[in-house]
């Protein structure tokens, strides 16, 4: 049973509190018997995630990820709700909480930044959980030097013609529309990016690769061949897109925190049950100091990710629009604290933790994207030194 007394912090209100109760209820009644076998190949992959984004849809969880006027729950984002969302769901399963990201992420910017039409068209079926979004930016030569991105967005007539490739997109071959980014020349690096909703059956959009990874989740390569957009299909104005992307990112930076908190959290409670029922030297080995202070190491760093990430998430829903130290600090610290909690308990597990599909070994396979996507350790890292400094020199 997860432990949930962070919910008593002032941070959350009753809504949340309710919130948090109802997903967790439904989360352990539903995903287990949705996720319980590991996808041995794309098709079963895809048709998991598929089965998941419809029941999470019709039980009404991705409405946290859209406002309300377009299908959502709230106002605005409520990124408290977004983490809890993660948190809970990913508690229960890596593919879950991947559910309600790619929908949040595949649709920020539209939210964020779009025209009322394309609010319409697009925001209710994600937030339904009938039609699937992803967010591609990432490039082979631009991951985290985002704004070096080659691919390339020439205007004709009154739409936009793409040309180029973009990789390590989640959801790629399965989502309905692709929130894209890609060069339109107003000036170089950052200045001269724009962003584009593309649908996925566009006739000049494929995916060319299909990207197999540890933790098993949707991944792929696009590649965009003369694919012709309408020019209403842009996001903003034209030059925009790289503060587009950040923005987005500000917004769903601490709740990549969320989920790793959630693996943590999950991988503390299998650890301390394996600890009080293992019997070694003639005692359960929770009897030992040892691991007494492997459960103490681990109950710290959780409590301090969950205020890293509320903190940032109550910040951006009471206070500040853009948080960017404080979503960077989220995920930095909490996807780095939690692999070394989920390390411990693989540790705590001893032989039995490295055993294919126990519950911690395929949390030790799943933290470790986390660290890398939406901004690599190093680069939230950069982000905070640069926010530091930049207050240093206001003073
Ligand atoms: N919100 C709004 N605007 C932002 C912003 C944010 N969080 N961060 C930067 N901007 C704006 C800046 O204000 C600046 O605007 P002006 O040109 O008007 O001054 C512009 O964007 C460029 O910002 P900056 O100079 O900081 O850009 P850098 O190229 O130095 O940014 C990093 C460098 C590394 C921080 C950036 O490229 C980055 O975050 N990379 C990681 C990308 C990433 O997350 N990739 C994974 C994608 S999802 S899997």
């Amino acid at each position: 049973m997860p432990d949930t007394t962070f919910l008593n912090w002032p941070f959350f209100d009753d809504a949340h509190r309710e919130y948090a109760r109802g997903i967790r209820e439904w989360a352990a009644a539903t995903i287990p018997g949705i996720t319980e076998d590991e996808p041995g190949d794309n098709e079963q992959l895809d048709a998991q995630m598929r089965e998941l984004v419809t029941a999470i849809g019709a039980a009404g969880w991705f409405k946290a990820c859209v406002p309300a006027a377009y299908g959502g729950s709230f106002e605005s984002f409520d990124v408290r709700s977004l983490c809890i969302a993660r948190e809970t769901l990913g508690y229960y399963s890596g593919l879950a909480d991947f559910a309600v990201a790619m929908q949040g992420l595949g649709t920020g910017s539209i939210s964020l930044f779009g025209s009322d039409e394309l609010k319409s068209r697009y925001l209710p079926p994600v937030a339904a959980g009938e039609k699937i979004g992803a967010f591609a930016i990432s490039e082979k030569g631009a991951g985290s030097d985002v704004a070096n991105m080659t691919t390339a967005a020439e205007a004709d007539g009154n739409g936009w013609v793409i040309n180029g490739e973009k990789t390590w997109i989640s959801n790629a071959g399965i989502a309905d529309h692709y929130v894209i980014f890609a060069r339109t020349g107003e000036a170089e690096g950052a200045r001269g990016i724009s962003a584009f909703v593309v649908d996925a059956d566009n006739s000049g959009l494929s995916v060319s690769e299909r990207i197999d990874v540890i933790a098993p989740h949707p991944l792929g390569t696009l590649e965009f061949n003369n694919c012709r957009v309408e020019g209403s299909h842009r996001l903003g104005e034209g030059g925009d897109g790289f503060k587009i992307a950040m923005a987005t990112l500000d917004v769903f930076r601490s709740t990549v925190g969320a989920a790793a908190l959630g693996f943590a959290r999950r991988a503390m409670d299998e650890a301390v049950g394996r600890a009080e029922s293992r019997q070694a030297f003639g005692s359960a080995i929770a009897e030992f100091q040892l691991i007494q202070e492997k459960i103490a190491d681990m109950a710290v760093a959780i409590d301090a990710m969950a205020l890293l990430v509320y903190r940032s998430a109550w910040t951006k829903d009471t206070r500040e629009a853009r948080v960017t130290r404080e979503s960077a600090m989220a995920k930095l610290h909490a996807t780095e604290s939690a692999q070394q909690v989920i390390d411990q308990a693989v540790q705590i597990f001893g032989g039995e933790g490295v055993v294919s599909g126990r519950p911690v070994e395929k949390l030790y396979r799943e933290i470790r994207a986390l660290r890398i996507y939406e901004g690599t350790s190093e680069i939230q890292k950069l982000v905070i030194a640069g926010q530091v400094r930049a207050a240093f020199g206001d003073d």
